[in-house]
């Protein structure tokens, strides 16, 4: 049974990554920190099997600024694979709190590189979440593993030393230690504060009557957003490959946030227009279409047709988008377009969910949920 240490195992890409790794046989080890509340909502349907708990899946605290307890992790689990998935991973908050990203996201994967030449782990292979981030101000179109990089945030510059610590460490100490050069990459178990989840949920809200609008900054920007589950997939062959290599995982095709936006209100069958420029911009109702609606829902569950009554309040004319000059960064990433055809080639790695399906799963998830729960 081969055994896996992950960090950030409480967050989207985490949860999704330890039901792959259990499902191949692997005894998996997570690295949770200690939060004032729960913080293991998206791991909890594993953690409440009695099947797996202490069983396959072991729970460690620990934070990756604290370098003697990465060093006892290590040598007590003495894993065969390590993915480093924890990290402030959110790009605006990074420049309210750069340091402390640094000390995660850089100085973070520094500790675990050196604890592994601390234990003398000599057959460790090591994931490293890097990111799209790293492209930032992009110099070709589309970006691989060739693109010169150009961060734009504290949080892209950190993951910049994350992905050079992982190159050097591989040639000065030959450690099987890899980037994975992931581009955004999105689910319902998605954290509520990025923009996908922010508009499904927000999206949701509304058509229950719940919430009147919706505050976004940039509404131009372009993402390349595939579905999380296939990403975490692509982590694992990663470290299957003969070779320690840097790999792009994307989907080649790029979309705006205005696009994002339009396609949720749309699948709930509240179809946009825009009005205004800039900061004034603003997304108003044109046409309303309930049955859309309610094909999203359950409605023989009370709660849902309690919900839904309230629905209809929304009107032809309500502006439900509105521009909030806060969301704006102070250096934004204008477009980000992944070239995965590396992954593709050398480990047979393909996205396979198409924009407008990851809109469709995300927006269902976050109709049951708001409407059966309200929240
Ligand atoms: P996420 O949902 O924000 O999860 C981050 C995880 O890191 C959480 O488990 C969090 O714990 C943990 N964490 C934060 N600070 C920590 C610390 N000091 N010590 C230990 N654990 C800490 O992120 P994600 O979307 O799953 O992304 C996973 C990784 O991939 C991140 O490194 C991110 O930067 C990178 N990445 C993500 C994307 C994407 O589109 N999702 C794309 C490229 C790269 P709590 O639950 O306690 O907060
Ligand atoms: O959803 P976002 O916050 O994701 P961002 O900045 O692309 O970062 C995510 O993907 C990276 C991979 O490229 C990861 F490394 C990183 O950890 C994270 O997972 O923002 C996407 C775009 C940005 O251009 C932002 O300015 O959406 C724009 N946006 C517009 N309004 C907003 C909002 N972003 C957020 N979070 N909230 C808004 O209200």
């Amino acid at each position: 049974m081969k055994k896996a240490i992950i960090t950030g195992i409480t967050g989207q890409d985490g949860s999704y990554l330890t039901e792959i790794l259990l499902k191949k046989g692997y005894e998996v080890h997570g690295i949770i920190r200690k939060s004032s509340s729960f913080n293991t909502g998206r791991i909890d349907h594993l953690y409440a099997d009695k099947d797996i708990l202490n069983k396959t899946l072991f729970l460690h605290y620990g934070d990756l600024v604290d370098t003697s307890n990465l060093n006892r992790l290590l040598e007590r689990i003495e894993p065969d694979e390590i993915y480093n998935l924890a990290a402030q991973s959110h790009v605006k908050v990074s420049f309210e709190i750069p340091d402390y990203t640094a000390q995660v996201d850089a100085l973070g994967t520094l500790r675990f590189l050196d604890a592994i030449r601390e234990v003398g782990l000599k057959r460790v292979k090591f994931y490293q979440a890097s990111t799209s981030e790293l492209f930032g101000k992009v110099q070709e179109v589309p970006q691989s593993e060739k693109t010169p990089f150009y961060p734009r945030s504290p949080y892209g510059v950190a993951k910049l030393y994350g992905y050079w610590i992982i190159v050097n460490y591989r040639e000065a100490y030959d450690i099987f230690a890899c980037n994975g050069i992931l581009f955004n990459h999105e689910s319902p178990r998605r954290g509520e504060t990025f923009v996908t989840r922010k508009i499904t949920r927000a999206a949701s809200a509304i058509a229950a009557g719940l919430q009147k609008t919706l505050s976004l900054g940039n509404l131009d920007a372009k993402r390349d957003w595939g579905f999380a589950p296939e990403y975490c997939e692509g982590m694992w062959k990663i470290l299957q490959h003969k070779k320690a290599e840097d790999f792009v995982l994307a989907t080649g095709e790029a979309h705006t946030v205005k696009e994002f936006v339009e396609l949720t209100f749309n699948e709930i069958g509240i179809e946009l227009e825009w009005k205004g420029k800039a900061e004034s911009e603003k997304g108003v109702v044109k046409k309303i279409d309930y049955s859309k609606t309610e094909k999203l829902l359950d409605l023989n569950n009370k709660s849902a047709q309690y919900r839904y009554n309230f629905s209809k309040a929304i009107k032809k004319g309500d502006a439900v988008i509105v521009i909030d000059p806060n969301y704006y960064r102070p250096t934004e990433v204008d477009l980000l377009i992944g070239d995965p055809s590396k992954a593709n080639k050398l480990l047979g790695w393909k996205a396979k969910t198409k924009f407008s399906n990851l809109v469709r799963l995300m927006v269902k998830s976050d109709m049951e949920k708001i409407f059966t729960r309200g929240y």
